[in-house]
Parts: structure tokens; sequence; C-alpha cells
């Protein structure tokens, strides 16, 4: 099995730990809720929490995978810069230290001092995980590493893993919000062409021990490259309606009316939230996290996320791309989608991952720009698109 891929899972566990340590051990959870307020910059500290949690999970991803596939490190991209100026104006860049003592120091001078906090972090940093899924040894694959490029979303979801509550109630199996959104994303891709290869989806808060109050978490991946495709999921099982599988009677007859399910953004567009209802009824969820959302088309909870906006980006949508794709699916361009139709072709919008918008800048160079469609079948989405359009159209609508 690919080595990097195996790799990859081991440091989103590691990561997923660090996401847990911030959230569980008070010394870090009182910093997290000091997050800077509304219109007023946190000016304790050189960094707010959350922008250093966020980059610390990405210097630890960066650099376990430079310490095993040297070289790989130039290829690893994401949203967070690793350099800060504090209030003295020293410049600091973040990084993982030979040693927990030396990562702690470096950290104590982020956090203005704060020693419990900076070794609490160093010791969750550099603790050693093993992690693996037997799944992944019974395939041997080879796939050269200078094709390689990556995309990490060190936390996704930001929001809710600051504000969101341990406790919200799944509303047939899906969370509208809490910390069950929050994933990390890694998604690897070939230079070449931009086409997604492997993903890895960490969902580091997925149910809490009650006696313990430990959170556990659960992971998934995916694997496409030159016609193998694996995944980390059981053949898909519907669990909409109730907490499990829906009976056959009730399925049917919901599939009779509004044969799809969708998930959406809570901050989709109102004339696309209207064509959705003729053509999903009841069965549009909404959710927070882009991660989040993409995984529960994974998880086979839903059958669409739509997303008219550009407000995703590319480490938002290249893990889950490559697993949906292992699976038979896809993430595509939902502008040009529509805008073919009902040209489809051989092939499809699928997103890339390789080359930025041309004339942005920022953030925006790598935004999903045309919006996104992320499925699990092709001959679903190519339904879906048609029902979709019929009842775009008539209402005169520019998406
Ligand atoms: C965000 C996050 C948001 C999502 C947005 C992403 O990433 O996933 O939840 O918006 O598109 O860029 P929405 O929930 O409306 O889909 P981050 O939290 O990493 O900034
Ligand atoms: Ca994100």
């Amino acid at each position: 099995m690919s080595d990097i891929l195996r790799e990859l899972l081991r440091v989103s566990e590691k990561a997923a730990n660090i996401a847990r340590a911030c959230r569980q051990q008070e010394a870090l959870f009182q910093l997290l809720i000091e997050e800077k307020k509304e219109g007023e910059k946190n000016k304790k500290f050189a960094v707010d929490f959350k922008t250093l949690a966020d980059v610390l999970v990405q210097e630890v991803i960066k650099q376990n995978m430079e310490n095993k596939f040297p070289g790989l490190a130039k290829n690893i991209f994401g949203e967070e810069s690793n350099e800060f100026t504090n209030d003295l104006g020293e410049k600091i860049t973040m990084k993982l230290c030979s040693t927990e003592e030396e990562t702690a120091e470096l950290l104590s001078k982020v956090l203005n001092g704060n020693e419990s906090a900076s070794e609490a972090l160093a010791r969750v940093v550099h603790q050693d995980v093993a992690f693996t899924d037997p799944a992944l040894d019974s395939i041997e694959i080879h796939i050269p590493q200078d094709i390689l490029g990556i995309w990490v979303d060190p936390i996704d979801s930001t929001y809710q893993y600051i504000k969101g509550s341990a406790d919200v109630k799944s509303n047939q199996g899906i969370f509208p919000c809490g910390l069950q959104c929050v994933t990390i994303l890694i998604g690897v891709y070939d230079i070449q062409t931009g086409v997604p290869l492997m993903g890895v989806i960490n969902q580091p808060f997925v149910s809490r021990d009650q006696n313990t109050l430990r959170w556990k978490g659960q992971c998934y991946w995916g694997l496409s490259y030159m016609g193998t495709n694996i995944h980390s999921l059981q053949p898909v099982v519907s669990k909409r309606n109730g907490s499990d599988v829906q009976t056959e009677d009730a399925r049917s007859q919901a599939e009779s009316s509004h044969p799809f399910s969708a998930v959406i953004s809570t901050s989709e567009k109102e004339a696309v939230k209207a064509a959705l209802s003729h053509v999903c009824g009841d069965n549009i969820f909404r959710a927070a996290g882009a991660g989040y959302k993409s995984l529960c088309v994974v998880q086979g909870l839903v059958d669409i996320y739509i997303f008219s906006e550009d407000t995703t980006f590319k480490w938002d949508s290249c893990a889950p791309h490559a697993i949906l794709k292992a699976m038979g699916g896809g993430i595509v361009d939902m502008k040009e989608c529509l805008e073919r139709y009902p040209e489809t072709g051989p092939h499809l919008p699928e997103l890339l991952y390789h080359v930025g918008n041309e004339g942005a800048a920022g953030v925006d160079l790598w935004a999903n720009k045309g919006g996104l469609i992320a499925y699990r079948s092709r001959k679903q989405l190519e339904t879906f698109l048609r029902l979709l359009i019929q009842n775009l159209v008539p209402l005169g609508t520019q998406v």
C-alpha cells in the first residue's frame, strides 16, 4: 500500500489529538474561548489562539511528512502562514523543533510566556502516535513522490471548533452544527494534471464517553490512482430517517416523490434552495463545514452536497474529492455544469487542484469559484442536474 497514505493517516490522527487537546485540556481551552471578540483583536498574544492551533496542526502535518519523505514539504500547501510578528516586533516562525522543550520555548514566545499552555501543547505535538487501517496493508501500490502536491486544511469549520457545542442532536444522522462538524482535511493531487489521488478526512469529535468525557474520532480515506480505487468505507447504506437504516417502505415512499437528498450551507442562495426543494422535498439538510458536508456524501447520509457560492477553497475539497473519486463519484464545478448542460460529454467539469484562478489574488486564487456539487455516482449526478435545471430555469434564476 502507498506508504504516503499510511503516513498521512498517522499524522491526521496526531493532528486530531492536538485538536482534541485544545478543547479538552483546561489550560488550552481557556485560551480558545478567550478568542477575539467581535471587532476587537486579542492583544495578549502575537496571534489569536485559534490561528495558532491551525498553524500548529498544519506544521505538524508538514514536518512529519517531510521527516518520512524528504523533499515532500515544499509541495504541501494550506491556508495558514507560519510567520507571526509579536507585540515586541519580533518575527516568529512557528515550527516543530527537534525536542519537546524547544517547541515549548518557541510556543511560549507566541503565547506571551504562558508556560502551562506552551508545555501542554508541546507535549501533545511531540507525542508518538501509532495509527493504521488493516485494509490499507493488503494492497501494494506505488505512486512516485515527485508528482504529488498536498492541500491541508488543518481545522475545517473553525467557528464550530471554538464555539461549537458538544451536545447537538443530529437530524437523521446529520449534525447541523457542533463539534462533529469539525474535520482535518488532507488531500493529495497530481501536480501535473491537478487530479485528486488520495484523501484523508479525520473527524476528531464523533462521540464522547459519558464517564471520562473524552472524545473519540473517526478517520476516512480513499485512493484513486491508475485504475486502482480503494477506500475505507463499506458499501454505502443510507442512514437517513432515524439514527439507523431506513425501513424499505419509508425509503421507497420517500424515493418515489423526491429521489434525492442534499446537504447545503446556511449561506446558500434563496433561488437555489427553492429549486432544490422541488428536487429533494424535505430531504434538504443544513450543516456547517465544507469538509463535514462532503463527509455526509461520503458516508451515504445524503446523495449530494451542493454550494453555489465561491467561498470554499482547494484545501476544503481536495481530500473529500479523492475519497469520492475512489468510490465512483467526485466533485464538479456547479457553474460549469449548468452552463454546459445538456452537453455533458464524456468528461465532467471535475474540480482540479494545481492551478490558481486567473487574475485572482490571496485566498481567492484557490477558491472553487464556480461553486461545487459533490456526488457519489455519476448516474445520480446526471439525473440530479436534469431535475435541478428544470426547476431553476422556470424561476428565471441566474446562478
Ligand atoms: C470554512 C468552513 C465553513 C464553510 C466555508 C469553509 O472553512 O468549512 O463552514 O462554510 O466554505 O471555507 P459553510 O459552513 O457555509 O459551508 P474554515 O472553517 O477552515 O475557514
Ligand atoms: Ca476550511
